[in-house]
């Protein structure tokens, strides 16, 4: 089967410091996760953000030319466009164009399977669209410049969509409680039972899900892409004589879209409530401690600080590392170094697991 074809572009400001070749390959690994092919990606300089097409007007005319040279249709903007951004965009580039919330909202989407992973997806999308015409609703009213129409058939329009996007929300809403409330059940059962909680966190492709595996022998999807597992899993583990539950969460990103934060804020709550937080994280990767600072900013949204005891650096994938550069990181007496895939330092781990949840 063909991939889509597709073109990046990452807009920058040019005064402020930036990390944009981070930007540019997470931005290839987003569009690559939905079986995208990407054609070019390209880095555009801007002096400000255009209000009405966020990169400018001679921007505007060498990227129509690329698009046409390239035969492609669909565009991603690494970053958020207002909703008039994207119309103006799409109209003067004849293409489609995706913004990042929405092309992560298709990624989440396409891979949702539980019943609470699809409804917390769908969440997110109807609160996406809420905020839109929020937004298209304010430009519209200056636009008017307050001159008394209040009540005239767009305004009316506008509301009714609102209220009925508001309905839909809090009906998904309902729903997820729900499903909240027997896990809740659970948990209180777990406490009640002593059962020990342990979290896997961490930026998406970090191996997560190949720890959880190797420690609970279980098969949950481990896959070389971006947001391979969204639904949280909580398997069984037996050693030193001792039951652990571990639990596999929703990889990070840089800039998670809040209203993806909000929909999967029952599946996060998990990490809250849990015992220990193994903070997976990739050292083969370039952007390794870029990566960290991601993490720990999404952390801090869900109400965990960065210095909470109960996390534990574990570096993974050191066999894809020089055996020095190990030596060099290893200061850091805290971590624990293994590779997931391999199984180097996953019996040290389970020690250090142990002797953390028992002291
Ligand atoms: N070489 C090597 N590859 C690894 C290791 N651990 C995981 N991988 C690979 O990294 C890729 C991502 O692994 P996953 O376990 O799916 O990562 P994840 O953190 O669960 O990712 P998401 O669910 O997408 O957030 C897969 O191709 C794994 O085989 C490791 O220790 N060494
Ligand atoms: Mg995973």
């Amino acid at each position: 089967m063909n991939n889509k074809q597709i073109l990046i572009v990452h807009p920058f400001l040019k005064f402020t410091r930036n990390k944009n070749n981070y930007f540019l390959s997470e931005a290839e690994n987003l569009v690559q996760a939905i079986n995208l092919e990407c054609v070019e990606s390209s880095l555009i300089g801007l002096e400000k953000i255009s209000p009405n097409t966020f990169i400018n007007k001679g921007n505007l005319i060498i990227f129509k030319k690329k698009l046409q040279d390239a035969g492609v249709d669909i565009v991603f903007f690494n970053v958020n466009l207002s909703p008039i951004q994207q119309r103006n965009l799409e109209n003067e580039l004849n293409a489609k164009v995706i913004d990042r919330t929405g092309l992560i909202l298709e990624i989440f989407g396409s891979r949702a399977k539980s019943n609470e992973g699809k409804l917390s997806v769908e969440l997110a999308s109807l609160q996406f669209q809420k905020s839109r015409l929020v937004r298209s609703w304010t430009h519209l009213e200056r636009q008017r410049g307050g001159a008394g129409f209040m009540g005239g058939p767009g305004e009316k329009q506008i509301e009714s969509d609102k209220r009925q996007l508001t309905e839909k929300i809090n009906r998904l809403k309902k729903k997820i409680k729900k499903i909240v409330s027997i896990r809740d059940l659970q948990r209180y059962r777990r406490i009640k039972n002593k059962i020990p909680v342990i979290s896997l966190v961490g930026y998406t492709n970090s191996g997560k899900s190949t720890l959880f595996n190797k420690l609970t022998k279980s098969d949950v999807l481990s896959k070389n892409m971006l947001f391979a597992s969204l639904d949280s899993t909580i398997r069984k583990s037996f050693f030193n004589n001792t039951n652990f539950l571990f639990v596999d969460t929703v990889g990070f990103i840089s800039d998670l879209p809040t209203t993806l934060v909000d929909a999967f804020k029952s599946t996060l709550d998990e990490i809250i409530y849990s015992d220990l937080i193994l903070h997976i994280r990739d050292i083969s990767n370039s952007n390794y401690l870029e990566q960290k600072k991601d993490v720990l900013k999404i952390l801090r949204e869900i109400g965990i600080d960065m210095n909470d005891a109960r996390i534990l650096d574990v570096i993974n994938k050191v066999d894809l590392i020089k055996s020095d550069r190990i030596l060099h990181n290893s200061f850091d007496k805290n971590s624990i170094y293994i590779s997931a895939l391999k199984g180097n330092g996953i019996e040290n781990l389970k020690k250090k697991i142990y002797e953390k949840i028992i002291y």
